[in-house]
């Protein structure tokens, strides 16, 4: 007897196994992803179907554990399929049908592309948003670009190390900054904006709160809004991008920059901005923001600790299960310092590394500041994973 242990985080190696042995390409494929072990926490469940769920996991030999209002399944794939099936649930389980096969669903198709006014962005491969900042005091790029020319000089070698969108910001987001009004920051982007557009080099987007500046953007050009509250800070700000076909990243964080810090309370940190993000999610897509045009972005640093941001990349695979695309923002973070005991402009060789773990856990876009350490990251990151 010889006994091989394999890989069990990815399907590739039980359709490796497979098509060793003679297997066809697509059968196998299949069954490894039928093979493939899931793991999903409900909550909010009925006694009634917390105990529907124990009868079901001892028959159809699933690991379940339970508590009050709550169910842990653990199983292959194939396995949990018939909990997504009404015609197949056993009797008292229906209403674990809707979310189940939502998430099965963009399990066996997670989302391959990104709609952003009217062009598409592929993502099967690493995707890299460029960040400008306008803003003179953004803790990373210490006020070195605040005029367009700069701008445009910093936009062009993005572009050149291979970023496909670029992120014009007028407003410091860090930890204390104070909000800039909407006039001021609209002075700062739309010029930019404009000008960059103006040049071919694009797509653009703004990172902004703010419905007024949004709307400015968008005017100049922009094709994106990259919204740091998760459309919680303005409340016109979805209302602007339901009338538009811009593509829209939702962030997660809590309070603004000024009680941010005092927020990063969680008793399990990925399921929590999981379910936060959800909910910003669907007010979005309520303002008629089709799901097509949302990314969803974990927001480090923005209300949480070092070991929370660590958690949150491990368990990036969480957000991924929402079935939007994931994007990352990393760049040059504060729990970078921390686990490097590096200085904020010396840490763009952490933040390479950040961009591949999180590659590996799903995120498909790596908003950066320095592009080309990334970019060399994530083609080796990219290079093990199996186009599916
Ligand atoms: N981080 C910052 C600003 N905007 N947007 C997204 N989507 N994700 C982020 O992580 C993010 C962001 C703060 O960093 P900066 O001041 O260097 O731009």
């Amino acid at each position: 007897m010889k006994l091989t242990a394999l890989a069990a985080h990815t399907p590739e190696a039980v359709r490796a196994a497979l098509a060793a042995r003679g297997w066809e390409a697509q059968p196998a494929w299949f069954a490894a992803n039928g093979v493939q072990p899931l793991l999903v926490l409900l909550e909010e469940i009925t006694e009634a179907e917390r105990e529907g769920l124990v009868r079901w996991g001892a028959k159809a030999g699933a690991d379940v554990l339970t508590g009050e209002g709550w169910g842990l399944i653990g199983a292959a794939a194939s396995r949990l399929a018939p909990l997504a099936r009404p015609d197949r649930l056993p009797p008292g389980l229906e209403g674990l049908a809707p979310e189940l096969s939502r998430f099965l669903a963009s399990y066996a198709e997670p989302p391959r592309c990104w709609s952003i006014a009217g062009r598409t962005l592929a993502l099967e491969h690493p995707v890299l948003i460029g960040v400008v900042n306008v803003t003179p005091d953004s803790f990373s790029d210490g006020g070195r670009f605040t005029t367009v020319d700069r701008a445009v000089a910093q936009a062009e070698r993005l572009v050149a190390d291979g970023c496909e969108l670029l992120d014009v910001g007028g407003e410091s987001t860090r930890p204390g900054a104070v909000t800039v009004g909407e006039r001021e920051e609209i002075a700062r982007v739309a010029p930019v904006i404009e000008d960059l557009a103006r040049r071919g080099l694009g797509p653009l987007s703004v990172d902004t709160r703010k419905a007024a500046v949004a709307r400015a953007a968008l005017g100049a050009g922009a094709a994106v809004v990259n919204d740091v509250s998760g459309l919680s800070f303005d409340p016109a700000m979805a209302g602007v991008l339901g009338t538009s076909e811009a593509g829209l990243i939702v962030m997660h964080m809590r309070g603004t920059p000024d009680t941010m810090d005092s927020l990063a309370v969680y008793r399990h940190v990925a399921a929590e901005v999981a379910a936060e993000l959800g909910a910003a999610t669907a007010r979005a897509e309520a303002a008629g923001v089709g799901r097509e045009r949302i990314v969803v972005d974990p927001g480090f640093g923005f209300a949480k600790t070092p070991e929370q941001n660590f958690r949150l990349l491990d368990e990036l695979a969480t957000l991924a299960g929402l079935g939007y695309p994931v994007a990352v923002g990393p760049s040059r973070k504060r729990f970078l310092g921390a686990a490097t005991g590096r200085p904020v402009d010396d840490r763009d060789r952490a933040t390479a590394v950040a961009c591949a773990l999180a590659w590996e856990r799903g995120a498909r876009l790596f908003r950066v500041h320095d592009a080309a350490l990334a970019r060399e990251a994530l083609r080796v990151a990219a290079a093990t994973t199996h186009a599916r």
